[in-house]
């Protein structure tokens, strides 16, 4: 953390370990960031945990949802004004109630609320948390992978509790961010930036993640791309011209490309991230902003494409460097290798 200090995370939290550590636990890796600065107060530290036992909260109720019948509508609209799913709020909660437990997260902003949720008052609490508890909530009764993103700031100014302006920051201010991912496995995937991302596998029958992707790098090429196709008759003349250029054959380019869309974010981007590509959700005639939101989904992704050598835009400026307006914005997204998403952008702008 070296962390603890002001501004962006040094030393320790920010180097992949030198040799592999592979098979050591998620507590482990995080207290070992801590251990290399005598100064740490443990606080970043302790909020990391919280959101690693969050996880495994909600992944047993992810895994226990069908029998525990709690599938469903509650015939509620969340801001969004989408229908709000039981496990969405039960995600929600969990969440909120492990960060409000140590009394560091000073306030959480999540999809699931129209405003954040101050959590503590203490001027010590120094770290805000943004966060969709529960996304891809579409695939939920389905029974397709969905998941958890959150990212972590750190409040401005050491006063009571948190406002809006603490979270209306662009996400290269991030300590940290990741996901969880409730697929074939459970995994949780983190960053603390140039540290590298590292993802860790649950293991139930233990009840531990274990650090099993170790500083993940997203592969070149890769032939994948990952787009909802069904909303083409709405996209930007641009944007339909790198989707015909991505399907035409070409032995030297290696296309067509092969079209990958589950239709949540977090299991599109992980599959994105290992095999390497390009996840695109860009605006369109009926989304014209984009669909995804910046705080907590498009930026906690970005935070993790960049530390793991890939590029994240929404086409024509680094998602990292917006200054959001607001709580719940929306923006294109297009997350990938570096070459590919370069690529889109030169389609985008014009230059093929
Ligand atoms: P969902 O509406 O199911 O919550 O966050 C919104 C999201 O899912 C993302 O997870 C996903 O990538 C995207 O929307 C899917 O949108 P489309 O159904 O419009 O393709």
């Amino acid at each position: 953390m070296g962390t603890e200090p002001e501004g962006r995370l040094t030393q320790s939290w920010t180097q992949p370990p030198a040799a592999s550590r592979v098979g050591i636990t998620l507590e482990t890796y995080i207290l070992d960031g801590m251990m290399g600065f005598p100064e740490a107060t443990g606080a970043f530290t302790s909020l990391l945990n919280q959101i690693g036992l969050a996880a495994k909260l909600i992944t047993s109720k992810v895994r226990r949802a069908g029998l525990a019948n709690i599938l469903g509508y509650t015939g509620e609209t969340n801001v969004q004004g989408e229908q709000v799913q039981k496990l969405d709020e039960v995600a929600n909660e969990t969440l909120l109630s492990s960060l409000g437990r140590r009394g560091h997260c000073a306030a959480v902003a999540s999809e699931e609320l129209e405003e954040p949720r101050v959590l503590s008052t203490d001027p010590r609490a120094r770290y805000v948390v943004v966060t969709d508890p529960l996304d891809g909530s579409s695939n939920i009764d389905v029974n397709i992978s969905i998941g958890t993103i959150f990212g972590i700031l750190r409040k401005k100014e050491d006063r009571a509790g948190a406002e809006a302006a603490d979270f209306l920051r662009p996400g290269r201010e991030l300590l940290a961010a990741g996901y969880v991912l409730y697929g074939s496995s459970t995994m949780l995937v983190i960053t603390t930036g140039v540290g590298g991302v590292h993802g860790f596998t649950y293991d139930p029958t233990v009840g531990e993640f274990f650090l099993s992707h170790e500083n993940i790098r997203i592969p070149s090429g890769g032939g994948l791309y990952s787009i909802n196709e069904g909303n083409s008759g709405r996209w930007t003349e641009e944007v339909r011209r790198w989707n015909a250029w991505v399907k035409e054959e070409d032995k030297g380019t290696g296309r067509p490309y092969a079209c990958r869309y589950v239709g949540s974010l977090v299991a599109d981007a992980h599959r994105t991230l290992l095999k390497g590509g390009l996840f695109a959700y860009p605006a369109d005639r009926k989304n014209q902003r984009g669909k995804l939101r910046l705080l907590y989904e498009a930026n906690p992704f970005a935070f993790v494409f960049e530390a793991a050598g890939g590029r994240a835009t929404t086409g024509s400026e680094r998602i990292l460097d917006i200054e959001p307006t607001e709580l719940h914005q929306r923006v294109p997204v297009v997350l990938g290798g570096t070459e590919e998403v370069t690529l889109f952008e030169e389609f985008m702008r014009g230059k093929r």
